[in-house]
């Protein structure tokens, strides 16, 4: 069994394009959901997805502080409701993609498998994915709003299931596809000498990271590439093969779910 994310960044247009203030708000890529959902379709065994929440979680998400852990009491039901809604409006857009490729999906929502607490995964049930499997279908999960005992809602991240579903099914292979190559020494939007790291340790992590918290600019109210890093770290640790690759890069996904090399950054 193998498990992905789809990056929120791969499947809608998240980042503030140059030059302007906005972030694009609810923009679904087709076009790369589609080269996504077919290569998927071609890769061998079962298969676990999950995807990320991208312009229709992150954005209301910040704007109603909804990823704030010091709350004193719960968000505007109004606020819950609305990206709530959201993240199934691109949940709905990638199952039916994932169907018009031939991938036999069906939807896992996190708020009725995860409880939160202080904003991190408190239970985890996998009854259902198990079961979905068992029928031949393809779960689907992604980032949502949970039920959160101590702050009421709060945000449950997609890379945060991934480890949850790492730890549960201890699967071959665990694959994050993002619009990047991979982890870089630094930023190579802002570096042109920038460098792909090939394999992660928890060493080079260590250097990496020391004194540096997520640096992903523009709004990712769930940490960026560093929390993704830090999830991989954990997969790995779990003796889970972990890459982290750039899904607009035609291919790379197919064939890292067939077990060859790709360009990318492996735990
Ligand atoms: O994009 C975030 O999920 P992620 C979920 O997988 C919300 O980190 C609601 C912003």
């Amino acid at each position: 069994m193998q498990i992905v994310k789809l990056g929120g960044s791969l499947i809608t247009a998240k980042r503030t394009r140059k030059g302007s203030r906005q972030t694009p708000l609810k923009m679904f890529r087709a076009a790369q959901a589609e080269s996504a959902a077919a290569e998927l379709a071609r890769a061998p065994g079962p298969l676990v997805l999950v995807h990320g929440a991208g312009s229709f979680g992150h954005v209301k998400a910040h704007k109603y502080g909804l990823h704030k852990r010091n709350r004193t009491r719960p968000p505007k039901s109004k606020a819950i409701t609305e990206v709530s809604n959201d993240v199934r409006e691109l949940n709905l857009k990638f199952m039916r993609t994932l169907e018009e490729n031939g991938v036999h999906g069906i939807s896992v929502p996190p708020n009725v498998t995860i409880t939160n607490r202080k904003g991190k995964i408190n239970s985890f049930d996998s009854k259902f994915y198990k079961k979905y499997l068992e029928l031949d279908l393809v779960p689907v999960s992604f980032g949502d709003l949970v039920y959160d005992i101590t702050l009421g809602i709060s945000i449950c991240s997609g890379d945060d299931i991934m480890y949850e579903l790492a730890k549960a099914f201890k699967p071959e292979r665990a694959v994050f596809a993002a619009d990047v190559d991979g982890v870089y020494d630094s930023d190579p939007r802002i570096n042109k000498n920038a460098r792909l790291i090939a394999r992660m340790t928890p060493e080079r992590f260590k250097e990496l990271t020391c004194g540096v918290k997520n640096e992903e600019p523009g709004i990712d109210v769930t940490g960026g590439m560093y929390r993704k890093i830090e999830v991989c770290e954990a997969i790995a640790s779990l003796g889970v093969e972990c890459i982290i690759l750039n899904g607009l890069k035609k291919g790379r996904l197919k064939k890292a779910l067939n077990g060859e090399k790709v360009i990318g950054t492996y735990f």
